[in-house]
């Protein structure tokens, strides 16, 4: 492993493998890739990890009503889930299933260093369980069902609205209740913990309103990894999920090699996560970390949901697999095309807030920043390049101060500004940013009339310095657009002869301006952005 770069190691969720994957899970995916390729462009050594939760009562329910066993059932699955991704563009370079050896065994591990940390006792478990949310609810948190979640006198969960079970067993705690005042330190000392901002507010009211131990095996079901030292236990999903991040970086292996990469790799800079396991990775996971004695990851970036409008009650909700309101990205890829579906979601949907997300939106964002804006810049431009300068591009000019030049001050301490947007994760704010160097560009155009340049032998220079400008703006702006769109960016990159850059990991140098040959092929292509009718 070269581990002369610095590491950046991001992960996305493992997601349940109850149903297929849809736009939600597929929009943690898609956030957690854009920040990897951006990375890796940026001259970090990237450990991208996605995968799938495959323990747990509700996996084993979706087994049963498949009439498979879970093991089956989720090996029938991971099949879609990497398509999926492979469809979508997704760079992961690890993908960690739960029911693999190496995740028993860093679990098992893990059990064994609980146990002697003092933070673990054998008790019994009396209270609700929401098996959609694998979540453990008291007496006073429950939701008493009424009109408006249709399910009088039952009990609910009061994060999704689900009817509760009761479970009473025997089970393994975790002393989580010993960790509130290092934790209220953590998010002190460490204030982008948690990402963005309002959402630290409120990990720390609900950590400031005590803790509870936490039941960390079940013995009413046996689907999941078995507690070393006793039996009839096995481990609460979730206890064994969130591992998932350490053991895909040789956590629990006894060799040098896993031993160099777990200290070259962890702690994770980010674990993305959608803001309803907020909980799990800002409250559960650094107390588990604190209580092994492990470095706790640098950022929990939590994005919203995104959601539909129920047809019956008119109100947003969440979209779920659970819930079976879940739109198949197959029909967003479809209308946009992947690149589309991933600059939409990405620069559209602000992954703050929840976002609902609507079919008219998604046109309108496309027709306007890719098909006009975008496609119709390197349209235009490689049209003309190819047709004034006979196939090629203009040469380099002598001087870029020879006529005036708002290309080159726009793109001046452009990559700069948008480094500082994308290193937060406001995708949004560096598409701005691309998009004035776009605009300016298309406004250069008319501006400057290359067609009535081109008919005056006295203004040679000048349309070549115009054209140079504009194929170098191009150039540009596709480097910061590859995160996004790595496709076509890399295209319009093949389209200016510079496919080689493609691979670069020196961003701030290969934006400078003025990198661009001159001379070179051009090729004007098919429209890349076809206008949707
Ligand atoms: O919670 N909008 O898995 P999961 C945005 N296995 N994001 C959404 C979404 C929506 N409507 N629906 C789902 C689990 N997501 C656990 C995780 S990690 C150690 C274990 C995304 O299949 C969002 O990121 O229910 C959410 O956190 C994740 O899918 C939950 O996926």
């Amino acid at each position: 492993m070269d581990q002369s770069k610095p590491s950046f190691f991001i992960t996305t969720p493992i997601y349940y493998v109850n149903a297929d994957p849809h736009l939600g899970t597929a929009y943690s995916t898609i956030i957690a890739d854009v920040q990897a390729r951006y990375r890796r462009s940026a001259g970090y050594n990237v450990k991208f990890l996605t995968g799938m939760d495959e323990h747990g009562e509700k996996v084993a329910e979706a087994a049963a009503k498949h009439n498979m066993t879970p093991q089956e059932w989720t090996d029938s699955q991971a099949p879609h889930f990497k398509e999926l991704w492979n469809k979508l563009e997704i760079s992961n370079d690890d993908f960690i299933r739960t029911t693999e050896p190496r995740q028993h065994h860093a679990v098992q591990y893990l059990w064994e260093r609980m146990k002697e940390s003092g933070y673990l006792y054998k008790g019994s478990y009396d209270g609700w369980y929401c098996v959609p949310d694998e979540t453990y609810f008291t007496d006073t948190q429950v939701q008493k069902g009424d009109e408006e979640y249709g399910s009088v006198g039952q009990h609910l969960c009061p994060d999704c609205h689900r009817p509760l079970e009761r479970v009473q067993e025997e089970s393994y705690f975790f002393k989580l209740s010993a960790f509130q005042d290092k934790l209220l330190k953590l998010y002190d000392e460490h204030p982008d913990f948690v990402e963005p901002a309002f959402r630290m507010n409120e990990v720390r009211s609900f950590v400031e309103g005590g803790l509870n131990d936490l039941s960390v095996s079940r013995t009413s079901f046996d689907w999941g990894i078995q507690v070393p030292f006793d039996e009839g236990h096995v481990t609460y999903v979730w206890f064994d999920a969130l591992l998932n991040y350490m053991t895909a970086v040789g956590y629990g292996v006894d060799t040098d090699e896993a031993r160099a990469e777990l200290s070259y790799r962890w702690p994770a800079q980010f674990h993305i996560v959608g803001k309803d396991i907020i909980r799990f990775h800002c409250v559960i996971w650094p107390a588990m970390l604190m209580a092994i004695g492990e470095a706790l990851p640098e950022h929990v970036f939590a994005h919203g949901f995104l959601t539909v409008r129920n047809a019956e009650t008119g109100k947003a909700e969440k979209m779920s697999k659970s819930r079976g309101n879940a739109i198949a990205p197959q029909d967003v890829i479809d209308m946009l095309g992947v690149e589309g579906y991933r600059y939409y979601f990405m620069t559209d949907v602000v992954p703050g807030t929840d976002g609902a997300i609507s079919f008219d939106r998604m046109e309108q964002v496309y027709n306007a920043d890719l098909a006009n804006s975008w496609g119709n810049l390197i349209s235009r431009s490689l049209n003309m390049s190819a047709k004034y300068f006979d196939g090629c591009a203009p040469a380099k000019p002598a001087s870029f101060d020879a006529f005036d030049n708002p290309l080159a001050k726009i793109a001046d301490g452009l990559v700069e500004r948008y480094m500082a947007k994308m290193d937060v994760l406001d995708y949004g704010g560096a598409k701005d940013e691309v998009m004035e160097l776009i605009h300016a560009a298309n406004h250069y155009i008319e501006d400057s009339e290359p067609w009535a340049l081109a008919k005056d032998e006295a203004k040679a220079d000048e349309l070549a310095f115009v054209i140079y400008n504009l194929l170098e703006a191009i150039r540009i702006a596709a480097h910061l657009l590859m995160p996004l769109m790595p496709q076509t960016s890399a295209e319009a990159l093949r389209r200016l002869s510079c496919e080689d850059e493609a691979a670069s990991d020196d961003l701030k140098g290969i934006c400078a301006w003025g990198l661009l040959a001159g001379g070179q092929p051009v090729e004007k292509g098919d429209p890349l952005f076809p206008r949707l009718a």
